[in-house]
């Protein structure tokens, strides 16, 4: 029977367990990145495990979510990144060189080694045909650190795709589909794996845009083979001799298939509030628009941008709205403005913002209240843009410009058929790699600076038989780590300083829950489907953690929210039943009876003492991460192995 491609690299990279679906294996990872608004607490974790330098191939750490610099937080925490960088063997991506995922894409990734990186966007580079696994930032200190990185052995999805994409359509209407299809909770512990005759017309950039998004299904990651698409973007990068080729084998079992006809397919667009309510555009053509944002990790290559300066030439954008584009880095930046297609976004009135995260992450430019924002990004979730009223949509670069100049979302009946976007890959791209700097050869003579604003991370206490607490509060399906720990411009420039974070754990559901939670020394939270969805960061535990949160007790859980809770002591347990949510109130009085003599077994009972019932809940977990609830944490469980 053959192999995946999937099974290929994983195999290859094995290190503990046994490949049987559904169990746990250790992979060994080559590469790591990391960004700094999760990299701050991944290089504190680092240090903590005293290892003079990193273990892997290559790891960079790069500088594109906090950008506003509004006080000395941002730039403090750059100075923490860049130095902790160059001491301990990690390259540093400058501020203003890009998107970690797009740069890494254009410089750094190499077809058929594994990646992790502390992002759940890191699946981008599934478009080079990596392994590349988003994780909470302690996993990726640990693969830093020479460790393994453990997931459970995916199942395989082959998504199929036929035929050639249509003028009006491009690679984010095959990701939305994909998302139309399987749900933001479809891809859990499963890889997408993409194939079919289709995948001949997709540059490499256009299938990141594919990977990219894959996140939004909650996957291990999506990949994409290695094939001559792949050749002709390493050449145009410089980099011809990171090819490899690589495919599936042709007799290759798939768990599921999904077949998409690229012929058929019309533009799609999301709604709000969650990428996987996806409709096909027509059904909102017309709908007026105040905020139209173009770029983010999803879609701001090159060839998207100049899909979106061919659009816009000679056309002003309507009144009524506001156009950002943000170039996914500065390779594109610069050679957008060599080509003229710059001064065309420009002169049509598009407002050019920096390369890096920016409004996707609420740096700026949130809507207006109740606005109506059309974007080229991956998430829509409620209130992520800024704004807590806006409503926000996502859609293809072709139709976020087409739609910035109409005042309106746009169909296909609003395309001029004379406008170009068949954009080719160029031959070269303009390589400038003078923003990365390198780490010291020693690294000893080198100083760590630590600002004021870095504060030390909480830890864990070793788990105790009872644990006990009131629910503090009670949350629906679908929360994201959005939710639970947000992220804005206030926000982000604490992302070193869990104590001021934590005061806005929850804070757009409930306002109190920072307060009930110190009033009560801590408790538990009670969650729907899929808790913690969206980002890798691990903040959306730290919080909590210091917060006193012991448990939490959901109907279903995101993979990487998960492993966030259980790195740090915090119990993830799964209702059996799902209608025992229902009858937990708010300020109920929970027992988790016997943990440490039932974990093993991976089944705990919870006592509600309020009410007098008992419910039976699974944690789903292996050997290795129960020890590590018992021990309090991941780095309590390395530190106690070390002694
Ligand atoms: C996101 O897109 O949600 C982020 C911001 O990039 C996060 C990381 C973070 O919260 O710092 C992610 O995707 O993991
Ligand atoms: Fe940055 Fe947005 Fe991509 Fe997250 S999704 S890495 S915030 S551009």
């Amino acid at each position: 029977m053959g192999l995946t491609l999937t099974e290929k690299i994983l195999k290859n990279h094995l290190v503990s367990g046994d490949y049987i679906k559904g169990n746990e294996i250790g992979i060994r990872i080559d590469q790591t990145l990391t960004q700094d608004s999760t990299g701050t607490m991944a290089y504190l974790q680092f240090e903590a495990m005293n290892i003079d330098k990193v273990k892997t191939k290559l790891s960079v750490a790069y500088i594109d979510h906090n950008m506003l610099q509004s006080g000395p937080e941002n730039a403090d925490d750059h100075l923490y990144i860049q130095t902790v960088a160059k001491k301990h063997g990690i390259h540093f991506s400058k501020p203003g060189n890009g998107i970690c995922h797009q740069v890494h894409l254009e410089r750094f990734g190499v077809p058929g080694d594994t990646l992790l990186g502390s992002d759940s966007h890191t699946p981008t580079c599934g478009g080079l045909s990596m392994i590349a696994i988003g994780a909470g930032g302690l996993d990726v200190a640990v693969a830093m650190a020479g460790g393994e990185y453990f997931i459970k052995t995916p199942k395989v999805v082959k998504v199929n795709l036929k035929g050639k994409l249509s003028y009006y359509c491009s690679a984010k209407d095959i990701i939305l589909e994909v998302l139309r299809k399987s749900t933001v909770s479809g891809g859990v512990n499963k890889v997408f794996e993409y194939g079919g005759e289709g995948i001949k017309c997709l540059s490499v950039p256009e299938r990141s845009t594919i990977t990219n998004m894959g996140a939004e299904l909650g996957a291990t990651t999506s990949i994409f083979p290695s094939d001559e698409n792949t050749l002709a973007f390493l050449k145009a990068q410089n980099r011809e001799k990171d090819f490899t080729q690589l495919s599936a084998d042709e007799d290759a079992v798939y768990d599921e298939v999904i077949d998409i006809d690229l012929d058929k397919l019309e533009p799609m667009i999301a709604c709000p509030h969650s990428p996987d309510a996806v409709v096909p555009v027509k059904e909102l053509r017309g709908k007026k628009l105040t905020q139209v944002a173009i770029g983010s990790c999803t879609n701001s290559s090159f060839m998207d941008l100049i899909k979106v300066a061919n659009i816009l030439d000679g056309k002003t954008i309507h009144e009524d709205v506001s156009l950002v584009v943000s170039p996914g880095s500065r390779q594109v930046l610069i050679m957008l403005s060599q080509n003229g297609d710059l001064a065309k976004i420009i002169a049509a009135g598009g407002r050019v913002l920096e390369s890096g995260c920016g409004p996707c992450i609420g740096m700026g430019q949130a809507p207006s209240s109740n606005g109506i924002s059309l974007r080229t990004f991956n998430r829509n979730f409620k209130g992520r843009c800024g704004t807590e009223s806006a409503n926000v949509y996502l859609v293809s670069p072709e139709i976020a410009a087409l739609s910035a100049i109409k005042g309106y979302i746009a169909g296909v009946e609003d395309f001029d058929k004379d406008v170009d976007l068949d954009i080719k890959l160029p031959d070269s791209f303009l390589v400038y790699d003078n923003l990365v700097v390198k780490p010291a050869d020693g690294g000893k003579e080198i100083d760590i600076v630590r600002g004021p604003n870095i504060k030390p991370f909480p830890m864990n206490d070793p788990l105790k038989d009872k644990v006990t607490g009131k629910t503090l509060i009670k949350v629906g399906d679908g929360i994201t780590t959005d939710h639970i720990m947000p992220s804005n411009a206030h926000l982000l420039p604490f992302r070193s300083n869990i104590p001021y974070l934590s005061e806005f754990c929850f804070n757009q559901i409930d306002k109190d829950f920072a307060k009930n939670a110190k009033k009560l020394s801590g408790g538990i939270i009670v969650g729907g489907l899929n808790y913690g969805q969206g980002s890798s960061r691990e903040h959306a535990a730290l919080a909590p953690l210091y917060l006193g949160v012991k448990a939490v007790m959901a109907k279903s859980f995101a993979r990487i929210h998960k492993n966030n809770l259980i790195n740090n002591g915090i119990l993830p347990l799964t209702f059996n039943d799902r209608d025992d949510y229902n009858s937990i109130d708010v300020f109920d009085e929970l027992e988790v009876k016997d943990v440490l003599s039932s974990i093993d077994s991976n089944e705990v009972v919870v006592f509600n003492q309020t009410k007098n019932l008992e419910y039976t809940t699974a944690l789903d977990i292996t050997k290795r991460q129960a020890d590590m609830l018992k021990s309090g944490g991941l780095l309590n469980m390395m530190r106690s192995t070390a002694d």
